[in-house]
């Protein structure tokens, strides 16, 4: 007590920190941290509960020299302690702050993250009795009736518009910016629909918060509208990009263009005409908002999650369901009828979300309407797939495959059995490549690469775990999602948690045109529940990620900085996963 009390006071040198969840652990579950301060050799730990009693000790286990975090890194393991109460960790020099254990650690977590899905809401007003006065805003763009883009881009490529607007109110902002994409607000919908699918009373709200399912609704109705009308031809860029080196990807001059019948693709997204400045509250928003050409991956994402909406609402809403499904199809026919209609990189005022191969997302489309119709026709279309054979692989935007899968291999449909024994299989192979990440860096985390939106990558990383678990019972799998979640949580080289409102130093300066509250006194910060995209060492295009290039270890290349898009931006299709993995903890 004596010897660990300047420690805890402060009164000497200030401790270096362990780095841990700041939300704490629950009794039966792993609990890690991590000490920096290295000799090489193991050293004692000393768990210390509120009256200075030392209640359980141990030695470290030593690491060393760690790429991803720049670090020297020594692991406390006091997973064998389980009794509730606030306590702190000591090692020589090192000093963690008090923490918890205690049971029901994440269902407020869950509900936090889901509430997100409200505040990101377009064309209502948000509404102080559900989120308090400070993040109370009015409606943006209340009524949203958008006509194509037309005229040259900024590549100077000519584009004829369409004969019609489309009213398309509603729906979530992506992120930081007040574009909404169908491509995106598909896997976040997938993944929102997902977590009420394996368990519908998941997350119950409170004080008159909207449930799941009608956040979840709000979306579908968006992605519904976004839809071409039937009858309509348009001129559209059609077939590969001209240049098809793997480098120049999707970035490539486009192909030429073709009038084809589009009737039933999707437009790529609704955004502005130009980039807003930051900040901008939603309802100050006065640029032209414009709709972007129909593209397939968009119609492939309607094509999905329209399909899911049409077994998860019969039942609820049977008319809901009905429109669900007849959109799902016709947006699929439209998809075969236009296989290669790719988004080009030539907008500005809104993000791109070009991805130039489009088999994964005819897979998952493929998957969903399957799953809810049990028709031949798609049956035969994912078997001839090849990602109903190749390996699964980390979910995201670009990569959707593995929704198929995991939709086929939780949902009951008329796959037989064998086949589904051999795509769970997959999946778990796929767990267990995330998992075996881990030995490869200090903090022991299910990840080995930092882009743009890791912390986003690294929870898909953990529902797809948390699958795994639900197949096998393994508990080694629980163990993966925990990794992932503490590390999210503070358990990183940036002792932040990356959840605003989340633990005692967290996230508060995302890069978003409301809550910058750093550029405007009068603007909230972020509210509870909100996931930073995090570190990224790989794509650092924004001007504080630029000066920090060349001068971080991976997992440290991020800054709370309102400027910075690529590293502190938040986004929907990386709290879907954060939904999803603290609804699956908190079971
Ligand atoms: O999440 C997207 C990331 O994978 C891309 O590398 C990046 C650059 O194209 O764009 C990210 O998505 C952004 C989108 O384009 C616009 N809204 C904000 C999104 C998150 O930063």
């Amino acid at each position: 007590m004596a010897l660990l009390a300047p420690l805890l006071l402060g009164a000497t040198s200030p401790a270096i920190p362990i780095d841990l969840s700041q939300l704490g652990f629950q009794p039966d579950d792993p609990k890690i941290a991590i000490v920096t301060i290295g000799t090489g050799q193991p050293r004692e730990w000393l768990l210390v509960d509120e009256t200075g009693k030392t209640v359980a000790r141990g030695m470290t286990e030593v690491f060393g020299k760690d790429a991803a975090s720049g670090g020297y890194v020594e692991r406390i393991d006091f997973s064998g302690f389980r009794t509730p109460g606030s306590y702190h960790l000591a090692s020589g020099s090192s000093a963690s702050t008090l923490f918890e254990i205690r049971p029901n650690l994440y269902a407020p977590l869950a509900r936090d993250a889901l509430a997100f899905f409200y505040h990101q809401r377009a064309g209502v007003p948000i509404e102080a009795r559900i989120v308090g006065a400070r993040w109370a805003r009015p409606a943006g763009h209340a009524h949203e009736v958008a006509k194509c883009f037309a005229g040259k881009d900024e590549r100077d490529i000519l584009w004829s518009g369409c004969p019609y607007s489309l009213d398309v109110t509603g729906g979530w902002y992506d992120a930081g910016d007040h574009g909404k994409y169908v491509v995106n607000g598909g896997i976040a919908l997938w993944t929102l629909l997902g977590a009420y699918e394996r368990n519908p009373g998941a997350i119950p709200t409170t004080n008159g918060a909207p449930r799941l399912l009608d956040e979840a609704r709000v979306e579908m109705e968006f992605l519904l509208k976004m839809q071409v009308p039937d009858g309509t031809r348009l001129s559209l860029p059609a077939g590969p990009p001209k240049s098809l080196a793997a480098s120049a990807g999707w970035r490539s001059d486009p192909p030429d263009f073709a009038t084809l019948d589009a009737s039933g693709m999707a437009h790529q997204k609704v955004a502005d005409a130009r980039w807003t400045a930051l900040p901008t509250p939603p309802s100050a928003d006065t640029q032209e908002r414009l709709l972007y050409p129909p593209t397939t991956a968009a119609t492939l994402n309607l094509a999905a999650t329209a399909a899911q909406c049409a077994r998860v609402w019969k039942g609820v809403d049977d008319a809901f369901a009905a429109r669900c499904l007849a959109a799902a199809a016709r947006a699929y026919a439209a998809a075969r009828r236009n296989p290669q209609i790719y988004a080009t990189n030539s907008f500005t005022g809104s993000g791109g979300y070009g991805d130039g191969d489009v088999s994964d997302e005819f897979y998952w489309a493929a998957a969903e309407l399957f799953v809810t119709t049990g028709k031949a026709e798609y049956r035969q279309a994912l078997e001839a797939s090849p990602h109903f054979r190749v390996p699964a692989g980390e979910p995201g935007w670009p990569q959707t495959a593995t929704l198929g899968t995991i939709t086929l291999t939780t949902r009951p449909s008329a796959l037989p059995a064998v086949e589904v024994q051999r795509l769970r299989a997959m999946l778990v192979a796929a767990a267990d490549r995330f998992l075996a990440d881990e030995a490869g860096n200090g903090y022991r985390i299910p990840l080995a690469h930092y882009s743009w939106g890791s912390n986003g990558a690294l929870l898909n990383r953990a529902m797809v775990l948390g699958v795994a678990g639900d197949l096998t019972r393994d508990p080694k799998y629980r163990a993966g999602v925990i990794d992932a979640v503490d590390y999210v949580l503070g358990r990183n080289p940036n002792r932040i948690s990356y959840v605003s409102g989340y633990g005692a130093d967290s996230m508060q300066n995302p890069h978003h045109r409301f809550w910058a509250h750093s550029l405007d006194p009068a603007l909230p910060g972020p509210p509870p529940g909100v996931l930073s995209g995090g570190a990224n060492s790989t794509a650092m295009a924004d001007p504080v990620a630029m000066k920090l290039q060349g001068k971080c270890a991976p997992q440290r290349c991020w800054a709370d900085d309102v400027h910075a898009y690529a590293l502190n931006e938040v986004a929907i299709n990386w709290n879907a996963p954060l939904v999803w993995v603290a609804a699956w903890l908190a079971e």
